[in-house]
């Protein structure tokens, strides 16, 4: 298909119609206001149908995050809360038994775990909330923890990256979400976080992940005090690490929410600046094979249209998100299997259930809360 386009993106578009990669400086051209959305729509979506077809993935998932007290303070953050804040919570063994019930009985195949670091839990109790809910409900997956976790976890073990995600496994981890990357040009991050995992252990961390067969997402929190060249900074590192690994799964673009935020004076980026860079992370990142489009940040009209723009995933139907909503997400707190499907399908996309490690999940007829594994991403995408 010959595509028109801006004079400009010319040989990007050549690039991107042969299969050869872009370049940082195609990269940073795409952030060109001249450049019009509807381009980058369009080359982005010819790569998206190249790797996904029509298929368009969601899940059925739940969020924990097992305390918001957290020893750093990172200047975006609206989630966390200080040791002796009212605001403060931690949960209990019950609690966190209880909401894996919820979880498996509303038929939810993955957990998605993260929190603060709290100032007086040990290791063990994080370990220890993988191994009960593991212990429990062995097919839920729990895609736990970031790797600013990892990071705090062999500090407080003395130990290395590879012994604390060994430890993890046993325990049941399923595999690493994909934040705390923020942004990683030392420009920014040492002004937003300077204080937790730097870029070097952040990669450190899912390289040796990946080397150990666990599967990873990856990140990148925009629209605050970046600029275009960090943001493509930031895509050609994760580019250059699948290269070496090829574990990471899916791409998040996370659009920053200021409300409670240190950065409160900053405006939310418009759908249009998350568009635009949902399109440039698929056209950039061409060997990570999933982009999500996070609905419960972007909200749900512009995740639906994302899905022309480079997105595969919505993510999960989700059930308590607190995370963005303390940051201001007005967003609902769950979307019905219905609501997802019906989204997808309005987006003249094909929906399809999938697990973390993006295999199709078919359900019992039955009994909703049964499922078992289907075709690869591969068969589907090429039936
Ligand atoms: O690292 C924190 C971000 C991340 C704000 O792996 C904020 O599938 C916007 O890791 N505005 C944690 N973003 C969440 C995370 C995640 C989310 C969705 C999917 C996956 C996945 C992982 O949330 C943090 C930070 O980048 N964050 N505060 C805020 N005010
Ligand atoms: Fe703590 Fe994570 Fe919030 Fe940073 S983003 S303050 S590490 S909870």
């Amino acid at each position: 298909m010959i595509l028109t386009t801006h004079p400009k993106l010319k040989t990007s578009r050549d690039k991107v119609e042969s299969g050869e990669r872009l370049s940082f400086d195609d990269g940073l051209l795409m952030y060109e206001p001249e450049i019009p959305l509807n381009d980058l729509g369009q080359l982005s979506n010819l790569v998206r149908e190249r790797i996904n077809g029509n298929v368009a993935y969601y899940n059925i998932n739940t969020h924990l995050n097992p305390t918001n007290v957290c020893i750093y303070r990172c200047v975006f953050c609206a989630f966390r809360s200080d040791l002796k804040s009212p605001k403060g919570y931690l949960m209990s063994d019950e609690q966190i038994l209880e909401r894996g019930r919820e979880a498996v009985e509303n038929g939810c195949t993955e957990m998605h775990i993260v929190g603060g670091l709290h100032h007086l839990k040990k290791f063990d109790w994080y370990e220890n909330i993988i191994r009960i809910l593991h212990n429990a409900w062995p097919s839920l997956h729990l895609k736990s923890w970031t790797a600013v976790e990892i990071s705090w976890f062999e500090q407080l073990l003395k130990t290395d990256v590879r012994d604390v995600l060994q430890r993890l496994l046993d325990a049941g981890l399923g595999s690493l979400t994909g934040g705390g990357a923020e942004i990683f040009h030392p420009e920014v991050r040492d002004q937003i976080c300077e204080h937790k995992a730097d870029t070097e252990k952040w990669f450190d961390i899912h390289r040796t992940a990946h080397q150990m067969g666990i599967k990873t997402n990856c990140t990148m929190l925009y629209g605050h005090i970046e600029n275009a060249l960090h943001r493509i900074d930031h895509l050609d590192r994760l580019r250059t690490l699948q290269d070496e690994t090829g574990g990471f799964q899916t791409f998040i673009p996370l659009a920053f929410h200021p409300e409670n935020t240190g950065l409160s004076h900053i405006k939310k980026p418009s759908a249009l600046m998350d568009l635009r860079t949902m399109a440039i992370s698929r056209l950039m990142l061409d060997n990570i094979p999933h982009i999500k489009a996070y609905w419960i940040m972007l909200g749900v009209g512009t995740a639906q249209t994302a899905l022309s723009y480079g997105a595969d995933d919505l993510d999960g139907t989700v059930r308590h998100e607190l995370i963005y909503h303390d940051a201001g997400a007005t967003t609902p707190q769950v979307l019905s299997i219905e609501r997802i499907r019906l989204l997808i399908e309005e987006a003249g996309r094909q929906p399809v259930e999938r697990d973390t490690i993006y295999r199709q999940v078919i359900r019992d007829a039955n009994d909703f809360s049964k499922w078992e594994v289907g075709r690869s991403v591969e068969e589907l995408v090429n039936s």
